[in-house]
């Protein structure tokens, strides 16, 4: 997420490091076309490019740990990593669920989760600076944790809450976004089988920089929607007012649906970078995960973007 600045800069769309040895095998590649009237460097470089297209393998623990946006430990995206795991207490974590339900409560972390059966699910995840990963979690569907609760009909949104604790999440002392962080989901997207608590990553529990103990994952959707270290989940009757809506209103829109047919205002959603390749990939539709379009049908999507 970027509001300061007029665009995104280089480094925002690939790391330096693999945008630098990049550079030194594409001047390789040109290098050897020169020298030869058989340009196989180039032509085994124009066949990884092609497999790389293709395939959808998980990216390593070391990018998913390591590039992170989590704005209560600062703006860069190797700052949680190197921060988070200082200062955030992930035991004992307390979830509160309220609002309209039945059955609202206060949950000790082990209590919230043990109940229920623990899913592995590798999801693409999109953010909305136009790269992308792809992530194996570990968490449980969040509607058996939203069911417990009974929510009542009047229920149409629930509204999700990060931890606001500046001892903790030093970031938050600066007023980068109005904390704590807020995220949200029509009742039928928190209620859809994809959407998941997620609770670790690669068979672990999650990382503080990955939003331990607790964070949501909705992986149509652009990866601000997944709000990390959850502390509050309630349901309501209006649309919450979400950080980043709320912060720039005509950047960030409430739903947040990857589409790559809505540009953001200051640059296209049509192609993503994978975090670790250097050819840009189209984007596909609710970040490939179509069976959710019918969760919008007869809605206009650009308007409710
Ligand atoms: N509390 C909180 N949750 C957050 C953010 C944040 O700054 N604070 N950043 C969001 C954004 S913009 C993205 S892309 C994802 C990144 O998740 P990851 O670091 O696990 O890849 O977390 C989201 N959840
Ligand atoms: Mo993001």
């Amino acid at each position: 997420m970027l509001i300061r600045k007029p665009e995104i800069p280089s480094s925002e769309i690939t790391p330096e490091a693999t945008y630098l040895n990049r550079r030194q095998f594409f001047g390789a590649a040109a290098g050897a076309l020169a020298a030869s009237a058989l340009p196989t460097s180039l032509a085994a470089c124009t066949m990884d490019e092609a497999e790389a297209a293709q395939r959808d393998e998980p990216n390593s623990y070391e990018d998913i740990t390591s590039y992170n946006n989590f704005y209560e430990f600062g703006t860069d995206k190797s700052d949680p990593a190197r921060l988070a795991s200082r200062t955030l207490r992930t035991r004992p974590w307390t979830v509160e669920i309220g609002g309209l339900c039945d059955r609202p409560g206060r949950y000790a972390f082990d209590d919230l989760v043990r109940p229920h059966q623990k899913v592995d699910r590798t999801y693409r995840l999109r953010c909305v600076e136009a790269w992308s990963m792809v992530i194996p979690w570990r968490g449980i569907p969040l509607r058996d944790v939203l069911a417990r609760a009974r929510p009542r009909p009047g229920a149409r949104f629930v509204e999700f809450t990060t931890l606001l604790d500046p001892a903790q999440m030093p970031g938050q002392r600066r007023s980068v976004l109005d904390w704590p962080y807020v995220e949200g989901l029509r009742m039928d997207e928190a209620m859809h089988p994809l959407t998941l608590l997620a609770t670790g990553l690669y068979g672990r529990d999650l990382p503080a920089q990955n939003g331990a103990p607790l964070r949501l994952v909705v992986p149509w959707k652009y990866g601000f929607k997944s709000i990390k270290s959850i502390v509050r989940i309630r349901f309501t009757e209006r649309m919450p007012a979400t950080s980043w809506a709320r912060s720039a209103p005509t950047e960030y829109g409430f739903y947040a649906n990857v589409n790559p047919a809505v540009d953001h205002p200051r640059w296209t959603q049509a192609r993503e970078r994978r975090i670790g390749e250097w050819r840009k990939r189209a984007t596909l539709p609710f970040n490939g995960y179509p069976e959710v379009a019918s969760l919008y049908r007869g809605m206009d999507l650009r308007r409710n973007f």
